[in-house]
């Protein structure tokens, strides 16, 4: 009975595995744990800075890998916008929104080569609690979510799974606090997580200790969901440690990776984030209550990867290879640069200080806005028009700039249905006219208009894009004017 059941599992995923394969594409999310620089310099505007708290994609194919370049897909700009005053000081420009972005889930397929996830679809999970002045509920370091608008309004944090569900299934008791540090997931295997502190847990083998460098499964078993294949509920004390530490570092050595020094990687220390690798072969774990967990080849990051190696279970532990090369360098032929993974060393000699702290799969479109401030202190003086710039990354050849003036709060954003459905889906100025055009894609900047004298509120922008047949929608910024 048990080896039916284990059969038809198995058959099960294989099917999966090679409908999904078809769909995943070689482009990756990514976060870097500390701020880095573009390799392209992203045409010498402010989107070149990659920081903690934003989003990165990149784009490995056999046109970029001579140039190969990490580029801003979710800046703070937007995500200040999305959120709202969240704290409600008066203020979008929230530097430090999120702390970190230390976990990374972009689970919606790409079909036919089209985008699939935009900045409303991916999930995510922050190292420091957003305030909670315009979402009832929080966004804290343990939850998984991403900010959307619905009835309550813009700025609201819907999980695809929160803190009290990771400690549920961690037998931990009510109440208890944890920093979810890794994610991944596909229906067919479950929920992979890791945490980033040490903590105790009544799991299926009973009180452990799970460790920081664990990666642990809630699989489908012990999990139900909502409609839209969010997690709604899970079984106490589900979670299984698929790769104990121990074997993560295994993992790690074998790989034989260098760090941004050039020395040998030892260990894990921590595991910062997952990515489930559908090429690659899956494996059955068994759990203490002799029930099997089917584990998928997993790639990974860990703390100790400096210069942004990414890893890869596959073989007992290696480099992952993205289409360009493998992510990382090999002991014995110098240190990881970053330039691997699309960031640029700190010297020649030295690699990037970071690594990576959140890992997806995803082909997603890319059209980002950022100002070179975010707030202009020019009250009462005002300020002539180009004071400052505002700088763009497009996908697109032509773009116009949209502009809305608004009160100190920022009207909520309406579905831009049926149009800008592969880029940012919400267009947040209903009333608008338009501000500058054309601006030529990839890489550029328009100015900022004159702010009168004794003027302050808020200004936002938000472009669009033409394709063929297409209008696409960039994220949004807004500048404050105090
Ligand atoms: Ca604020
Ligand atoms: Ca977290
Ligand atoms: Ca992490």
């Amino acid at each position: 009975m048990r080896s039916n059941c284990l059969l038809s599992l198995t058959a099960v995923a294989s099917l999966f595995t090679s409908l999904t394969a078809t769909a995943q594409s070689p482009e990756y999310l990514l976060t870097y744990s500390q701020t880095e620089a573009t390799v392209s310099g992203s045409g010498g505007t402010v989107l070149a800075s990659l920081r903690p708290n934003e989003i990165c994609q990149l784009r490995p194919n056999s046109v970029t890998c001579p140039s190969l370049s990490a580029e801003k897909w979710m800046p703070r700009a937007a995500t200040n916008v999305m959120a709202g005053d969240e704290d409600a000081d008066g203020q979008y420009d929230q530097a430090a929104l999120f702390g970190r972005i230390d976990a990374l889930l972009a689970n919606q397929p790409s079909v036919s080569g089209i985008a699939g996830d935009n900045q409303r679809t991916v999930f995510w999970s922050p190292s420091q609690a957003m305030g909670n002045a315009i979402s009832a509920t929080p966004f804290r370091p343990g939850d998984v979510g991403r900010i959307i608008r619905n009835g309550a309004g813009e700025g609201q944090v819907q999980y695809f799974m929160r803190m009290e569900l990771f400690t549920q299934a961690l037998g931990m008791p009510a109440g208890s606090i944890i920093d979810v540090d890794a994610i991944a997931f596909s229906p067919n295997y479950g929920v992979f997580f890791s945490v980033d502190a040490d903590t105790v847990a009544v799991i299926d083998c009973g009180p452990t200790v799970v460790r920081d460098g664990d990666v642990l499964c809630v699989p489908p078993s012990g999990l139900s969901y909502t409609p839209d294949l969010r997690v709604a509920s899970v079984a106490p004390s589900s979670a299984v440690v698929v790769h104990p530490e121990m074997q993560m570092d295994a993992f790690t050595v074998n790989a034989q990776v260098t760090n941004r020094f050039g020395a040998c990687v030892s260990g894990v220390v921590d595991v910062e984030s997952l990515a489930i690798d559908f090429t690659g072969p899956s494996t059955l774990v068994t759990s203490c209550s002799g029930a099997p967990v089917l584990v998928p080849t997993l790639l990974f990051s860990t703390e100790t990867g400096t210069g942004a190696s990414v890893l890869s279970t596959q073989f007992g532990g290696q480099i992952h290879n993205i289409p360009c090369g493998p992510a990382g360098t090999s002991c014995g032929f110098g240190h990881t640069s970053g330039a691997q993974m699309g960031i640029r060393p700190t010297t020649l000699a030295v690699g990037a200080p970071s690594f990576v702290n959140a890992l997806s799969f995803s082909r997603a479109c890319r059209s980002v806005l950022q100002p070179q401030q975010h707030t202009m202190n020019v009250f009462p003086l005002g300020a002539p028009a180009g004071a400052m710039q505002i700088d763009y990354n497009s996908d697109f050849a032509f773009n116009i700039a949209l502009i809305e003036i608004v009160p100190p709060g920022i009207p909520g954003s309406v579905p831009a249905f049926p149009w800008s459905q592969r880029c940012f889906p919400s267009l947040y100025a209903p009333s608008v006219s338009v501000h500058a055009w054309p601006l030529v894609g990839p890489f550029g900047s328009f100015p900022m208009i004159g702010i009168p004298a004794g003027w302050m509120g808020k200004v936002l922008f938000q472009n669009v894009g033409f394709d063929a047949g297409a209008i696409e929608l960039s994220t949004p910024t807004v500048i404050d004017i105090i």
